[in-house]
């Protein structure tokens, strides 16, 4: 199965925190990293600019992992860089969100999938294009979302992840 997953990092050593959660995710034996999108600084989506600017990025990987055992990982990971829950929207660490598993739909308390809020953020559409450049992912075409979406406050950036 192939998943697309989100990740975020505004507070304190931004790309060594996405460094760390690449790592971790290539250290799962039953995740394979496929493509890895650019890194990207993006202003906050959501929340007051007084925020720290984001580094965001976006990660196509193969599993055989359920999408509850994915998130599963997901937030092993982040609990094990430290992720705290503060409030929504609070600064973070890191922050891993699955955006879709193949063309799955979900509608739990834990997991809604598609993200249910993603079409509207270019923090996630600008990255996502770039590992999925159909604009369509599964049976998920974003490329009118993408076309709509307010794309200003989102920046690549030349860092390599490792
Ligand atoms: N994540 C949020 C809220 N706002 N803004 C940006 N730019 N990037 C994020 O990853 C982000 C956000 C909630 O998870
Ligand atoms: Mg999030
Ligand atoms: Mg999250």
């Amino acid at each position: 199965m192939e998943a697309i997953l989100s990740l975020g990092s505004n507070l304190g050593e931004r790309l060594l925190f996405l460094n760390t959660a690449i790592h971790a995710l290539r250290g799962v034996p039953e995740v394979e990293i496929i493509k890895i999108s650019s890194c990207y600084e993006t202003k906050p989506w959501g929340v007051s600019d007084s925020q720290n600017k984001y580094l965001n990025c976006c990660v196509k990987l193969k599993t055989n992992l359920n999408a509850f055992e994915l998130l599963g990982v997901c937030l092993g990971i982040e609990a094990a860089i430290g992720r705290k829950r503060a409030y929504r929207f609070a600064p973070r660490t890191i922050d891993i969100d699955l955006i879709a598993y193949e063309g799955v739909s979900v509608n739990s308390e834990n997991l809604v999938l598609p993200h249910p809020r993603f079409k509207e953020r270019a923090f996630v559409l600008i990255p996502f294009q770039e590992v999925c450049p159909g604009f369509s992912f599964w049976g998920l075409d974003f490329k009118s979302d993408f076309d709509k979406c307010e794309k200003q406050g989102v920046f690549k950036t030349n860092y390599n992840f490792m």
